[in-house]
Parts: C-alpha cells; structure tokens; sequence
C-alpha cells in the first residue's frame, strides 16, 4: 500500500535569521541568579526573538525592537521563583552592555536623541545623550503597582541597569498618565525611538560628536 506522503511546505521565519548586519554586540552573562544571552543589532528592521520568562518584559522588549529598528534576541533564565526582580534587572544590565559594545568608540553618530510619545491618555516624553555619563532621572509617578503579575517598580531598576552600562544619561518625564500598562509601554517606545535617532550616523560627523574629542565618559 502507497505511503500518504505529506508535501513538504514552507515556513515563514518571524524570529531574525541570518546573520545581523551592521553593528552588532552579543553578550552572554550567567549568575547564580540570571541566565541571559542577548544579540543586539543597531541597524537592523525591528525583528525579535524574545523569551524572558516574564511575558510584560518580553512585551516591552519587543516593542522597543519594533519601534527602534533594532534587531534583537534575548533569551533569559531567571529565578522567577523567587521574583521577577534580578531578571528584569540583569536583562536591563546586558541591553546596555550590548548597547555599549555595539557603539564602540561612537564615531560619527548623533548621541542625542528625543522622542515624545502618547498611548491614550498616556504621554511620556524620553531624552537621551549616549555621553558615556550614567545619568537617569525618572519622573514618572503611576499609583497602581501591579501590572497583572508585574511589579511596576521594575521598570525604574530595569531602566537603572540600562543607564549604567550603556553610559547614556536618560531622562523620562510622564507628562500625563493613569493606567500603567499605557506608561510603561509609551516609555518603551519612546526610549527606543531617542535611541534609534542618537545611534543613526550623520555624514557630516568626523570622529565623535564632541567639542572634548571623547564620549567615553
Ligand atoms: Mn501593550
């Protein structure tokens, strides 16, 4: 009796494929409390790959893929039980490690970058100077404290680990807002929007975009 052959079909690939071009940093960090691997890609369309463990986070970080062109995998392995603290944290940490070796030297690129932006009655406005000087402030005030699962108050010590290793001074203002969900997100697309105009070359650059000659802090 003939065998039922299936024909063989061909399936799209959402998650990036290839390697990235441009410029590029991956960066592997294992603790006793985090397990990350992240694959940062600057000038890139906005495909991700990311699996977190925390669905919010996963959330956030997609959009600032999409949102930024950057391309981006992350895979995580946190002690989730315990909380969701040293992983949103130490994802956090290692973006902004990427962040910083995939700039290198910063030759040539704008450094600031600025973006407001609205999701309902959310409005969130995000600045960025890609310095080499670790700076954040964070004025945003959101009364409740739960997204589902997620404790909101991570978002400032994700935000927080970012700043430090990307050395980038950062300033997010929510200029209106109530449900959480809304400013956070605004945020997120708001950072990654500032971060794709401050990284983007202008030809007109020679060396860094600095009277001092350095932006290595
Ligand atoms: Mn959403």
């Amino acid at each position: 009796m003939a065998k039922t052959t299936k024909p063989a079909t061909a399936r799209a690939r959402r998650e990036p494929s290839g390697p990235h071009r441009g410029r590029t940093a991956t960066v592997v960090r294992t603790t006793k409390e985090t397990d990350i691997r992240l694959v940062l890609g600057l000038d890139g369309s906005g495909r991700y790959e990311v699996a977190t463990g925390v669905p919010f986070l996963d959330h956030m970080l997609e959009l600032f893929a999409r949102h930024g062109f950057f391309d981006l995998t992350v895979q995580a392995k946190g002690d989730l039980h315990v909380d969701h603290h040293h992983t949103v944290e130490d994802v956090g940490l290692v973006l902004g490690q990427a962040l910083r070796e995939a700039l290198g030297e910063k030759a040539g690129i704008r450094r600031f970058g600025e973006a407001t932006v609205p999701l309902d009655e959310a409005l969130v406005q995000t600045v960025v100077d890609l310095s080499g000087r670790p700076f954040l402030v964070y004025d945003v005030s959101i009364a409740q404290q739960k997204i589902g699962q997620f404790d909101v108050e991570l978002i400032h010590d994700f935000l927080l680990a970012l700043v430090n290793q990307a050395g980038m001074n950062l300033h997010v203002r929510m200029l209106s807002g109530r449900n959480p969900h809304h400013v956070v997100e605004a945020t997120f697309k708001g950072l990654a929007r500032a971060l794709d105009a401050a990284v983007t070359r202008d030809g007109r650059l020679m060396g860094v975009l600095s009277t001092k000659g350095t932006l290595a802090g």
